[in-house]
């Protein structure tokens, strides 16, 4: 198909002011010639932007295996800062203060808690992190939050966009992995909608292996202001990815194993596996009626094949399908069908007769031939999709409304370097798909950069989709694995440079400062006391601390608060205690904690470990360890 994309060749050069207001600099220097068989040379930096200029867009990445969410610039591509989710921080001390370990630990499972505590630990230490997703109103991003899933733990997290750190983090019981997870876009999130993966035994405690017949998978939605589960319905087949539609009414899931299967070849033996079409109105209503089991505290219903009821629909779809994602133009949904070549076209204008009666299929309005291995569509917002095909390693550009009337809707392919999985495009999973941008997530990226060893970088590539002709102008090697991302309008993204110091984040030492009698908010420093508990309170202003030593003994259980009180943009001090293995971020105005055990008599230095001063260096104490009298 790279005919077409010959045939959509034109000069970019023209266009460049246009499309990327303030991006442009002088190009410097020859092309590098390797952008693919299809696509001319162009000179390298043309969409880099110069050193001091601000990106259009926010980038949020997954990190998959990393188990962290990243913030990248668009179209820069510049990675900007890393988010501590499902994973162990060693600069920030995500997973050791103990205001990450109260988000880290409050959202598990009893059963949870006591498995990690035959482990000696209190908290999972890795995640799967696959797909970011801001929270919405009214069809378009708010601001508010981000979401992830953890595939790994069965674990759901938020981020607080003004701070962008994670406030909450909660395990889903009843299901296994969480994979798909999206927001309700409309009216507001509203919910967050969970898939769990993996089938398993409704009651999973070691009685059932091999009755298929007793294994189900289940949806979840979570209320995402409390973070409390709303409810769960039970589906037959397993769920892989999610979406939902802009009136508020419909929630959508792929299944890759309608047929329940356990191994690879019962898994992909049907021709046919299906989409879940949950209703909320009609869910919510069987909820309020009492239709339900309680598991695990949560209020589950029965939305099995089967049921004849009206919380869900199953729609036949070609073998395999994975994405699933709705059009700006709030009506069709795009169902990918991974082993079938097509993607199938959804019409919600028909899915309230799909619920009074009508043939599931009637729904389906189109389902066109693509390309091998479609895996995730975007869109532009002027109806066109862009489809990522794994096998082909190619993104492909289509027209939907040409492949509802049944012509060939095929616009464009670009070659991608190679095997791309998610795409995405600027706002394009909102309302607002503005059909700029478009990042292909490659999963491998072979040739394209250095060797670094077996291990090599995945790829991802930045397409400007401004015109029909798709063209890479960047590529960006990236650590494990960049599975999904979202690119936010800088305008929607408004981050604070300075904490609050009354930040709910630090209200646990609040409170303990205000038992203690210490005043947190300025000039503590102080070392209470309490059976062989220690608390010792002291603050940070460049390039000091405010003790330069404290003694403690050999046993103790030490606690340290710092507030950095430094209120300036950007100053940001550390806590590292040599030898204890103990460190941690103290951002401005910002108040962090960690407790150890002090086991180690002696001299101990504690030093800021984040550049903060010409006097970085000399920002250091004491900390004096009394030996245990013997
Ligand atoms: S899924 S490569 Cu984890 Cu997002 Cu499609
Ligand atoms: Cu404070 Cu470095």
């Amino acid at each position: 198909m790279t005919d077409k994309t010959e045939t959509f060749r034109i000069s970019r050069r023209g266009l460049l002011g246009a499309t990327a207001t303030g991006a442009v600099v002088a190009a410097t220097g020859a092309g590098t010639g390797l952008l693919g068989s299809a696509t001319p040379a162009r000179a390298a930096g043309e969409f880099a932007l110069a050193p001091g200029e601000l990106d259009e867009y926010y980038g949020f990445w997954s990190s998959g295996q990393t188990g962290e969410l990243r913030i990248l610039g668009v179209p820069s591509m510049r990675e900007l800062m890393r988010i501590p989710v499902f994973n162990r921080c060693s600069a920030t001390g995500w997973g050791q203060t103990n205001e990450s370990l109260k988000i880290l630990t409050e959202g598990l499972l009893p059963e949870t808690k006591e498995y990690l505590a035959a482990q000696g630990k209190v908290t999972y230490d890795n995640g799967d992190l696959h797909h970011p997703h801001m929270s919405f109103t009214d069809g378009t991003y708010d601001g508010r939050y981000l979401f992830m899933n953890d595939k790994a733990n069965t674990r759901v997290a938020r981020v607080r966009c003004d701070v962008m750190k994670c406030d909450k983090i909660i395990e889903i019981p009843n299901a296994h992995d969480i994979h798909g997870m999206r927001p309700q876009k409309y009216p507001r999130t509203g919910y967050v909608f969970a898939n769990g993966e993996h089938e398993a035994p409704l009651v999973n405690d070691g009685q059932i292996l091999d009755q298929p017949e007793e294994y189900v998978n289940i949806f979840t939605a979570i209320d995402g202001d409390t973070m409390e589960i709303a409810w769960q319905v039970i589906v037959s087949g397993n769920l892989d990815n999610t979406d939902c539609d802009y009136q508020g009414k419909y929630a959508f899931s792929t299944s890759y194993n309608s047929e329940m299967g356990m191994n690879l070849s019962e898994m992909t033996e049907a021709e046919m596996d299906h989409v879940v079409v949950f209703n909320l109105a009609e869910i919510e209503a069987g909820i309020a009626a009492g239709d339900y089991q309680e598991l695990k505290g949560v209020k589950v219903i029965d939305g099995r094949k089967g049921q004849n009821k009206n919380y869900t629909r199953y729609i036949p779809i070609p073998n395999s399908p994975h994405g699933i994602n709705t059009a700006p133009d709030k009506r069709h949904v795009m169902v990918n069908g991974k082993l079938s070549p097509t993607v199938s076209v959804i019409d919600l204008e028909k899915m309230d007769a799909v619920f009074d009666g009508a043939d599931p299929r009637s729904c389906v309005v189109a389902e066109p031939e693509l390309g091998l291995g479609p895996l995730h569509t975007a869109f532009d917002g002027q109806g066109n999709a862009f489809t990522t095909l794994f096998l082909d390693s190619q993104v492909v550009k289509w027209n939907i409304a040409k492949a509802i009337a049944g012509e060939d809707p095929i616009v464009s392919k670009v070659d991608v370097q190679y095997q791309p999985g998610h795409n995405s495009t600027s706002m394009g999973e909102t309302a607002e798909a503005d059909g700029k941008w478009l990042i292909s997530m490659n999963k491998f990226s072979k040739d394209r950069f250095l060797n670094v060893g077996p291990l090599k970088p995945e790829n991802e590539q930045l397409i400007d989709i401004s015109s029909d002709r798709l063209e890479l102008v960047h590529d960006g090697p990236t650590f494990a694995e960049p599975h999904d991302s979202i690119i936010v309008r800088r305008d929607i993204v408004n981050p604070v440079s300075v904490w609050d110091r009354n930040d709910p984040m630090w209200e646990d030492a609040r409170k303990q400062a205000e038992a203690d009698g210490v005043d947190l908010d300025w000039g503590h420093e102080e070392v209470i006391r309490d059976g062989n508990k220690v608390r010792v309170y002291m603050h940070s202003i460049a390039p000091q601390f405010s003790m330069e030593k404290f003694t403690v003994r050999q046993g103790d259980e030490v606690t340290i608060y710092i507030t950095n009180m430094d209120d300036i943009d950007d100053v940001t001090h550390g806590f590292c205690l040599a030898n204890f293995g103990v460190a941690m971020e103290l951002a401005p105005q910002a108040t962090a904690s960690v407790t150890f055990v002090a086991e180690r008599p002696g001299v101990h230095w504690y030093y800021c470990q984040w550049f903060c001063h010409a006097l970085h260096m000399e920002m250091r104490g004491r900390m004096f360890v009394e030996p245990r009298a013997t």
